[in-house]
C-alpha cells in the first residue's frame, strides 16, 4: 500500500481526509521535501514551515477556480506537490523539469507567476476586483511572508485594498526571516505582536477553543476577546487602519485550527489578514539551526545537511571584501542592501564597517533613492543589488541617480543567465536598462582582479556608475596586491589580429578567445578584445579593427537587443564604418532554467554558432594555403 502522499493526485483527495490523516500527510510531505531537495538543491526552508499553511488552505479552498497567490512563490512546492505535480517533483530545478517557482504555464493552479517579491498583494487585488467587476464568486487569497511586507508594492497595494473590494484573504506568513533575519520598522512591529504576553495567551486559548468546539462560532468568540485586547493594547491596529480586518497572531503550525479558521475567513464580507507565526526550517534540525543557508541551496546530505565547499571563492565574496578594503581607505563609502546580504556577500562587509552598512529590507527603489541621498552629502554609496533585481529601480536610476549626476555606483551580482532559478532570476536585461542612461559609466571586468579595478575606478569617479559581473566562483587568477585604477572608456587588448576582430564582454572572454584559437588554426588573424567598458565604449579601438578586419564578433551573457553587441553596430553605424558585426548572446525570448553550459548550447550562446556564423564573412581572407587544402 502506497503512503498517504501518494494517494494524493489532486486536491479533491485532501479534502477527503481526517485531521489525523492530514497530520500524518504533514509529516511525510516533510520527509519527503527533505530527501528530494537534498538531490536536486532548492528552497527547503521556505517550504518546511508553509507545510500545515499549504495543506490547511487546500483543504479548504478549490484551486483552480479559487485563487492562491504566494508572494516570491519560492515557499509554492508544497502547492506543487498538492495539486499533481508530486511525480515530477524530482525533477524541480533541473534542465527540462518542474521550475522551482509559480509558473502559469505549468499549472492551472498556478494562479500568478512569481519570483520577485511584492507582487502577491497586488495581484490578488486586481484578482479580486476582476471577479468583483464579472460578478463571480471564487476566493482569492494572498500568502505573503512577513518580508514581503518590507516591499513598497505590498504597502500600495494594501493602501488600495479597502476601497476596491470586499472579499481578499491575506496570510501574513511570519517566521522572523527574510533569507536574513527580517529588518526595520515592520519586522520589530510584528515582533512586538508576537511576543506581547496578552496575544500569547490569547493565541493559545484560541487553539484550545477552536479544538475543543471548532467552527466558526468559536473563531468569532475568539475574535471578539482579541478584539477587546487590541483595543486596549494598540487602538489603531495597522491592518485594520488599512480596512483590513486582523485576526491572529494563530500557530501556523496548527493544521485543525487553521482550517477551522480559514472555513471561517472565508465567510467574509470585508478584507481580512490572517497573521500567522511559522517556523522556517520546521521538521529539520540543520535548517532550524542554519536559517540563512536553507533558505535556499544546492544539494545536501539529508542526514547532516552539510554541502561541498565550493573551492574558490564567489565574485560576490571578493566584491565584498574588496569594498571592506576600499573602505578602510575611504571613510565616504557605504554600502547597501536590499535584504541580501549573504547572496551579495555584503555579510563580509559588514562586521568591518558596521556603521557604514545598511540593509533596507526588499526595497530596491528605495535602496536607489536613499542612496542618491546620502551622494548628495558627499558619501559614495555602493548598492549591491542582483541585475535583475535592480530592475525594479529603473526610475529612481534614471531621475535621482542619473539626472543629477550623484556619484553612486550600482554593483549588479548575478549579472548573466542564472541557471537553474530560471526567467525570474536571470540578469539578462541590464545593459539594456542601463546603456541608454545618460552620464553612466558602465563596466563588466573579465575575472576577479578586474572587478577590484573597476570598483577602485568608479569610486573615483565623479558621477554615476554600474559593474556586472556573474553568479559563481571566480575564474581563479592571481590576486594583484593593490587594485588600480582604469582608464575610462579604454578597452583591453589581449591579442591583435587582423582578419576578424572577437569582443569578449566580462568573463565570455573566455569564449573570444577559444574562437580566436579555432580560428587561427584554420590560419586566420584573429584579434581578442576585453571591451571592459560598455559605456562609454571604445570608438577609437572600434574604427582601429574596423579598418583591418572583414568581421567583428561580441559574445555577451545578456540578451542581444539593446546588449553589448547592437552598442557595436551602433557606434560602427554612427562612424560611418560598414563592418558586419556577428552578435552572440541571448536571444529575444524568456530564457527557461536550466544547467546554463546546456542552454548555452541550445540557444546559440556558443563559440561553434559564432563560427558558423563568422566564417563565411572571412571567406575573401582565406589564405591561399587554405584554399590548397
Ligand atoms: C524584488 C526582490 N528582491 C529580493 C528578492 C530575494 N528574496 C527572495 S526570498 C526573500 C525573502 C523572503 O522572505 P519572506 O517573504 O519573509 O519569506 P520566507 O522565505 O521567510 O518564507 C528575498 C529577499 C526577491 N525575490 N525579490
Amino acid at each position: 500500500m502506497g503512503t498517504l502522499l501518494e494517494s494524493i493526485q489532486s486536491p479533491a483527495d485532501l479534502k477527503r481526509m481526517s485531521d489525523v490523516q492530514m497530520t500524518e500527510l504533514a509529516a511525510q510531505i516533510r520527509e519527503f521535501l527533505i530527501q528530494s531537495l537534498a538531490k536536486t538543491g532548492g528552497h527547503l526552508g521556505p517550504n518546511l514551515g508553509v507545510v500545515e499553511l499549504t495543506l490547511a488552505l487546500h483543504a479548504v479552498f478549490s484551486t483552480p477556480a479559487d485563487k492562491i497567490l504566494f508572494d516570491v512563490s519560492h515557499q509554492a512546492y508544497v502547492h506543487k506537490i498538492l495539486t499533481g505535480r508530486l511525480d515530477r517533483f524530482q525533477t524541480i530545478r533541473q534542465p527540462g523539469g518542474l521550475n522551482g517557482f509559480m509558473l502559469r504555464t505549468e499549472s492551472e493552479h498556478d494562479a500568478f507567476g512569481a519570483g520577485h517579491a511584492g507582487t502577491a498583494i497586488s495581484a490578488a487585488l486586481g484578482m479580486a476586483v476582476a471577479r468583483d467587476l464579472a460578478g463571480g464568486t471564487e476566493n482569492v487569497i494572498a500568502v505573503a511572508g512577513d518580508a514581503a511586507f518590507t516591499n513598497g508594492i505590498t504597502f500600495e497595494a494594501l493602501n488600495n485594498i479597502g476601497e476596491h473590494t470586499r472579499r481578499l484573504i491575506v496570510v501574513l506568513n511570519d517566521n522572523e526571516w527574510s533569507i536574513d533575519r527580517n529588518v526595520g520598522a515592520i519586522a520589530r512591529y510584528f515582533h512586538k505582536i508576537v511576543t506581547n504576553e496578552h496575544y500569547q495567551h490569547l493565541h493559545t486559548s484560541a487553539g484550545r477553543i477552536i479544538e475543543r468546539f471548532g467552527g466558526k462560532t468559536a473563531v468569532k468568540v475568539v475574535k471578539r476577546a482579541e478584539e477587546a485586547a487590541k483595543g486596549f493594547l494598540w487602538p489603531s491596529m495597522m491592518f485594520e487602519e488599512y480596512g483590513l480586518e486582523y485576526f491572529g497572531p494563530i500557530d501556523g503550525h496548527n493544521l485543525p485550527l487553521l482550517i477551522e479558521t480559514f472555513k471561517f475567513l472565508k465567510t467574509a464580507d470585508h478584507p481580512v489578514l490572517l497573521h500567522i507565526l511559522t517556523q522556517k526550517g520546521r521538521g529539520y534540525q540543520p535548517a532550524l539551526e542554519g536559517q540563512k543557508k536553507f533558505h535556499g541551496l544546492g544539494p545536501y546530505d539529508p542526514e547532516t545537511g552539510d554541502t561541498k565547499p565550493a573551492g574558490l571563492p564567489t565574485y560576490s565574496e571578493v566584491f565584498a571584501t574588496t569594498l571592506a578594503d576600499l573602505a578602510d581607505e575611504n571613510d565616504k563609502i557605504v554600502a547597501i542592501t536590499a535584504a541580501m546580504p549573504s547572496g551579495t556577500g555584503l555579510d563580509l562587509f559588514r562586521p568591518r564597517h558596521p556603521n557604514r552598512y545598511f540593509d533596507v529590507g526588499i526595497a530596491e527603489e528605495h535602496a536607489v533613492v536613499f542612496a542618491a541621498g546620502m551622494a548628495t552629502r558627499g558619501f559614495r554609496p555602493v548598492c549591491a543589488i542582483y541585475s535583475t533585481f535592480l530592475q525594479r529601480a529603473f526610475d529612481p536610476i534614471v531621475h535621482d541617480v542619473c539626472l543629477q549626476k550623484l556619484p553612486v555606483l550600482f554593483c549588479m551580482d548575478r549579472a548573466g543567465l542564472s541557471g537553474d532559478d530560471g526567467p525570474t532570476h536571470h540578469g539578462l536585461f541590464d545593459i539594456g536598462y542601463l546603456r541608454s542612461v545618460p552620464d553612466l559609466v558602465l563596466m563588466a571586468p573579465k575575472d576577479e582582479n578586474e572587478l577590484a579595478d573597476m570598483m577602485t575606478t568608479a569610486l573615483q569617479l565623479p558621477g554615476p556608475s554600474a559593474i556586472r559581473y556573474p553568479r559563481g566562483v571566480v575564474v581563479g587568477v592571481t590576486r594583484k596586491p593593490h587594485p588600480e585604477v582604469l582608464p575610462i572608456g579604454k578597452a583591453e587588448v589581449l591579442q591583435d589580429g587582423s582578419d576578424v576582430a572577437i569582443l569578449g564582454l566580462g568573463p565570455l572572454v573566455t569564449m573570444a578567445a577559444e574562437l580566436a584559437a579555432r580560428l587561427q588554426k584554420d590560419g586566420y588573424s584573429a584579434a581578442v578584445i576585453n571591451p571592459r567598458f560598455v559605456k562609454p565604449l571604445d570608438h577609437d579601438m572600434l574604427r582601429q579593427y574596423a579598418g583591418r578586419v572583414a568581421a567583428f564578433v561580441t559574445f555577451e551573457d545578456h540578451v542581444k537587443m539593446g546588449g553589448f553587441g547592437t552598442s557595436v553596430v551602433e557606434a560602427l553605424d554612427e562612424m560611418g564604418l560598414a563592418v558586419p558585426v556577428v552578435r552572440i548572446g541571448w536571444p529575444d525570448q524568456f530564457i527557461e532554467h536550466g544547467k546554463v553550459d546546456d542552454l548555452r548550447a541550445k540557444h546559440g550562446l556558443s563559440v561553434d554558432e559564432a563560427l558558423n556564423q563568422v566564417l563565411p564573412l572571412l571567406v575573401h581572407r582565406r589564405r591561399p594555403s587554405l584554399v590548397a587544402s
